[in-house]
């Protein structure tokens, strides 16, 4: 492989298309050096393969909204990867979502999904609606619309979507029900992150975030450091960052600040339990925004168009969007003495910021292995559902843990350099590479 000569060539067929080739560059550099030492790979043109998905359906989605005006949106599944279990990943509602960011999120879960052990391929979805502000009603009738388009191209054994930005447990609720009614079948498999009455498993609403604690547990661990009394930035409110900020806290460390598009609240003494429940309204309540935050608890002071990587901290956790921490981001942190920094949203660091934080050497792991935890968690949904069983939260949770721990080794095992630093962006991607690439080889030319 040349990856010069490959990203040449995959501009030219896919001009424009930024967040994906960006994320292809990144995995690339990684396996580069691997890949070339299996000349099978080349023989089979394994590299040229798996930066294209197998396929994408894309779809008018058609609603009416409260004042009865007709909205068109664009609805889209991109089905990446499928060498090692059906497709899997999660449908992101966000004004912004356009092929380049769902081929980018596919792709990503491609290896992400082959780290967390489990028999999963690479999935993602979305459309361009944007929640905000919408009504539960509107927000009903755009899922019950885009599932109409969906249904027939899932399914417990061919592809399973579940949750992302923009998509919790209320919309996974309004799509699982239009699926149903569509289907004449009971097949909870269908989708992941379901109420806990109705298939749901325990712990899937955590997951991404206590799995990505567990993930900075054992990287700290490794480097002779632990979580108690660390201080922690958090970014957004969502899922993600609320699992995140609840099982920082519960390890001992300080959340001092979280972010959302309008500023950051910054926390002096940490966030307490009442506050870290506070996000999930915030998320809720549709309007994108922290600031509420500082106006109902004393003690949390609101700076308006202000990101969390301004307030001085021990570790990152980007838990929002896409290079949504940039390079100058990343020199504000190190000059403020950051010496951690775990994404746990998709591709949260620019490249630049990744180079800043890789070249001051300090400890740095990519989101495909951090947030692993959330997808891992619906894989063991998946068999819940498959065997008609619901276990116990503290089943799953000992799961997620020993997930991440694996996660966690396997990073080391392919990400330890000569002098004994780890690389935690090659390591993980070589690893999910490397299985991916391996079954596609048994598979033939497909
Ligand atoms: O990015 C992700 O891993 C997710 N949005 C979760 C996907 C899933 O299938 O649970």
């Amino acid at each position: 492989m040349n990856v010069k000569e490959l990203m040449t060539n995959l501009e030219a067929k896919h001009p424009g298309e930024k967040e994906y080739l960006q994320a292809v560059h990144e995995v690339l550099e990684s396996v580069e050096g691997i890949y070339n030492q299996h000349p099978e790979f080349e023989k089979a043109k394994i590299v040229e393969r798996i930066v294209e998905p197998d396929r994408i359906i894309t779809f008018r989605v058609a609603w009416v909204d409260d004042k009865g005006t007709v909205q068109t949106n664009l609805g889209y599944r991109v089905q990446f990867n499928s060498a090692i279990g059906p497709y899997k990943g999660g449908i992101r509602f966000h004004k912004a979502v356009n092929l380049s960011m769902l081929k980018f999120l596919g792709f990503e879960q491609t290896f992400k999904n082959a780290l967390t052990t489990l028999p999963m391929g690479g999935g993602k979805g979305g459309s361009d609606f944007d929640p905000i502000g919408k009504t539960d009603a509107e927000v009903m009738r755009f899922c019950q619309a885009f599932m109409c388009e969906l249904w027939q191209n899932i399914g417990p054994d061919t592809d399973v979507p579940a949750g992302d930005v923009g998509v919790g447990g209320r919309e996974i609720g309004f799509m699982y029900g239009m699926y149903k009614k569509l289907a004449r079948e009971y097949n909870t498999g269908v989708l992941t992150g379901k109420g806990q009455t109705w298939g749901g498993s325990k712990i899937r609403p955590e997951a991404t975030g206590f799995g990505a604690l567990y993930f900075v547990h054992h990287m700290l661990n490794k480097a002779g450091k632990d979580l108690k009394g660390l201080k922690v930035a958090v970014s957004g409110f969502g899922n993600v960052a609320w699992g995140a900020a609840l099982k920082a806290t519960e390890l001992g460390a300080k959340v001092v600040a979280v972010s959302g598009p309008d500023g950051v609240c910054s926390i002096e003494n940490g966030m307490s339990k009442v506050m870290i429940d506070y996000m999930l309204e915030l998320r809720s309540s549709n309007n994108n925004v922290v600031a509420p935050m500082a106006e109902k608890f004393s003690g949390v002071k609101f700076t308006a168009g202000k990101k969390a990587w301004s307030v001085k901290c021990d570790l990152a956790l980007p838990c929002a969007f896409q290079n949504e921490l940039n390079g100058d981001d990343a020199k504000e942190l190190l000059a403020n003495g950051i010496w951690a920094v775990a994404e746990v949203s998709n591709m949260g660091c620019t490249p630049e910021a990744i180079k800043a934080f890789q070249d001051a050497k300090i400890l740095f792991a990519p989101g495909k292995a951090v947030n692993a935890g959330g997808v891992a968690t619906s894989g063991l949904e998946m068999t819940q559902n498959a065997a008609h069983i619901s276990w116990p939260a503290e089943q799953v949770d000992a799961q997620l843990h020993q997930i991440m721990e694996d996660i966690h080794t396997a990073c080391v095992t392919f990400g330890t350099e000569e002098d004994g630093h780890v690389n935690y962006v090659n390591g993980a991607n070589i690893a999910g590479f490397m299985k991916v690439a391996q079954a596609m080889l048994e598979q033939g030319i497909i």
